[in-house]
């Protein structure tokens, strides 16, 4: 398959104002990496457009890129952008699109909590000036039975939870997204008991396959898609992908998710892609890729089994699905 190429703007291009503003938003972002923790009350207009900045100056430069979809083609992003889930919208699939402008996303911080060493509540400039980022190239599944190629841009979170210090008793990690019925359309209906939660356990999230993803197709990432910062976790149903993430919080015991609590005979907390485990309201032996037409058949673990099947050994995954 070819590279594609993300358009950049030629050096040439580039005015001396524009070269100025780029240096001053590096300063700042430099200046940012010294105050880690920031109270929420502080994050005041002066902080304004700094994780946005701070992104768009790392994504201007090529990262490492990894393709892990076998080279299959990537899905365009317009397809990737306009068929989206993200209930906080709607369940349209294009809910997302339409009222994605109304997600506030400036500023964003990050509270990481529970079984640390290291609590906080923390500005997304100061999570992502920690971060060495990449591209990713990772088939993505939904239980619904549709799937895309994405060129994510993000890094492990294995990374930040390192920096963070689980204890022995971090077990599992609880994510929980964006909670702000005021914008959001869907949150003022009961779809879930919102804000929507996920969970992994402790070696699921350490995998250096899971992401947090901040951008894609080398740019930040759209609204729609589950900004400033959300899940990837390519061999688990789309669902578990969590997105526009406020909260993380590391504990012993196993949390009850969302999808779980609304319907635990459907979606399990595991919720491994399995083409052998049909869902009980449709078979999931084979999938539809978006701007395909025809089917492909499911992979097992959603083509990931080399780097994940060892996680699950001994455990019955009809059973525990
Ligand atoms: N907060 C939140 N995260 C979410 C969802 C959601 O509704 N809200 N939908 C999930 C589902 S079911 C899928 S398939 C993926 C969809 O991601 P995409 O729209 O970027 O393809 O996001 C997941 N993360
Ligand atoms: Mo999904």
């Amino acid at each position: 398959m070819a590279r594609y190429r993300y358009p950049r703007i030629p050096e040439s291009e580039v005015t001396p104002r524009e070269l100025f503003e780029s240096r001053r938003r590096l300063l700042r972002g430099g200046l940012a990496l010294g105050a880690a923790v920031v109270a929420p009350g502080l994050l005041g207009s002066r902080e304004a457009q700094a994780w946005q900045d701070l992104l768009e100056e790392r994504l201007s430069v090529d990262l490492p890129s990894r393709e892990l979809a076998d080279g299959e083609s990537l899905t365009p992003r317009r397809d990737i952008t306009t068929y989206n889930n993200f209930y906080e919208f709607g369940t349209g699939k294009r809910d997302p699109e339409t009222y994605g402008h109304r997600l506030v996303t400036d500023p964003w911080s990050l509270t990481i909590e529970g079984e640390v060493d290291k609590a906080g509540t923390f500005a997304l400039e100061d999570v992502l000036a920690g971060q060495r980022l990449e591209e990713r190239i990772y088939r993505h599944r939904c239980v619904e039975a549709w799937s895309k190629v994405i060129p994510w841009v993000g890094f492990p979170l294995a990374d930040l939870l390192k920096r963070h210090g689980p204890t022995s008793r971090a077990n599992h990690v609880i994510f929980e997204s964006i909670h702000d019925p005021d914008n959001l359309p869907g949150q003022r209906r009961s779809i879930i008991d919102w804000p929507y939660r996920e969970a992994l356990r402790i070696y699921e999230a350490m995998h250096p396959l899971t992401l947090l993803a901040v951008g894609l197709y080398g740019e930040v990432m759209p609204n729609q898609s589950g900004a400033p910062i959300r899940l990837v976790v390519p061999w688990k149903y789309g669902f578990k992908s969590i997105k526009s993430i406020v909260r993380i919080e590391l504990v012993e015991e196993r949390p009850i998710t969302s999808w779980q609590a609304r319907n635990p005979d459907e979606y399990g907390f595991y919720a491994n892609v399995n083409p052998g485990a049909d869902h009980p309201r449709w078979s999931q032996a084979r999938e539809r890729r978006i701007g395909e037409s025809g089917r492909r058949e499911t992979l097992m673990f959603n083509g990931y089994a080399d780097e994940v099947a060892h996680l699950y050994a001994g455990i019955d995954l009809q059973q525990h699905y």
